[in-house]
């Protein structure tokens, strides 16, 4: 250990700085964590019950734990509705460009139902930010003050808040951010630094993330050309019928040029032609919805 805290990054920062994002729903107490992690005498992040967001933009602050620099990021909450998760995914790629991060902490609020847009929240940091940085994620659960009984416990009891902590490498911890305990404090770093050490001190990057992002592109406009390309299909199936049973007619009254045979092999064509096209059409306008 004493060995790689030498090291330096690129950034210039030594390995034994880390860089901790916290991420999460509206309200599940990412601000207060913060603020716990740096001591609540500080205060950095402004964090308050709200029925809004109280985090507007992201931010970061810094300390000193047990003789590591911790570099906090605390971000805007990932809210269900597409226009605020717009926004927050704005902020937190700006927030990527300036730092690399060695864990993500998940921050979950405990003591109340388990919501869709927690289980949301997981998706979409796999989705945005490839699974790669599920490996270096940590669920932090809040509100541990009105935890009766064990966490353990409480997980059994919800089997898709289960999953959710064995997605992240990770793992859990539980703080209980109403109480100036360093303790919480120094158990969660031993937590982050054992999951640093498992993933060989690798740093999630802004590269990182683009990539995440080419990969999530790529699989929205193979699924939207494969869409486009059944439509076609079924619109030229349709074609080669309706010729097909026109020639049929015609030939009935003498008047066909052509067997019903030809023109269901003229309506194929045709169909497939619509197909192609479809399929160009779908790439053509995901690609343009994708790229900004
Ligand atoms: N009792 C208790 N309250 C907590 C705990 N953690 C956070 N809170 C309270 O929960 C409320 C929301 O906390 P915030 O830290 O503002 O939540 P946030 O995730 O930053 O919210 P946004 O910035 O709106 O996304 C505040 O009133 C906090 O004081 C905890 O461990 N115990
Ligand atoms: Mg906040």
């Amino acid at each position: 250990m004493e060995g790689i805290y030498t090291k330096t990054f690129a950034s210039g920062q030594s390995v034994s700085d880390v860089n901790i994002m916290l991420l999460g729903s509206t309200g599940s107490g990412k601000s207060a964590s913060g603020n716990t992690i740096l001591s609540r005498a500080r205060n950095p992040f402004e964090d308050d019950l709200s029925p809004e967001a109280v985090t507007t933009i992201c931010q970061s602050a810094q300390t000193e734990v047990d003789g590591q620099t911790i570099n906090v990021i605390d971000t805007v909450g990932l809210s269900d509705t597409s226009v605020k998760i717009t926004h927050a995914q704005t902020q937190i790629e700006k927030m990527l460009t300036l730092h690399s991060v060695d864990v993500f902490l998940l921050v979950i609020k405990l003591g109340e139902t388990f919501t869709k847009n927690d289980s949301k929240v997981v998706k979409w940091i796999r989705d945005n930010f490839g699974s790669k940085a599920l490996k270096c994620t940590l669920v932090l659960f809040t509100h541990g003050d009105q935890l009766h009984g064990t966490v353990e416990r409480y997980l059994n009891k919800c089997e898709t808040l289960r999953s959710v902590v064995d997605q992240c490498s990770g793992g859990f911890h539980v703080f209980n951010n109403k109480k100036e305990d360093r303790f919480q404090v120094s158990e969660l770093l031993k937590y982050i630094n054992k999951l640093r050490m498992q993933n060989r001190y690798w740093r999630y990057t802004v590269q990182d993330y683009m990539n995440a992002q080419d990969e999530l592109l790529h699989r929205k406009c193979v699924i939207g050309a494969a869409v486009a390309g059944a439509g076609g299909g079924v619109i030229g199936g349709i074609v080669a019928a309706v010729v097909a049973a026109a020639a049929a007619i015609a030939a009935k009254m003498g008047a066909a040029a052509l067997t019903a045979g030809q023109a269901a092999i003229i309506g194929a064509a045709g169909g497939a032609v619509l197909a192609a096209a479809a399929v160009g059409a779908g790439v053509y306008l995901l690609s343009r919805k994708y790229t900004h």
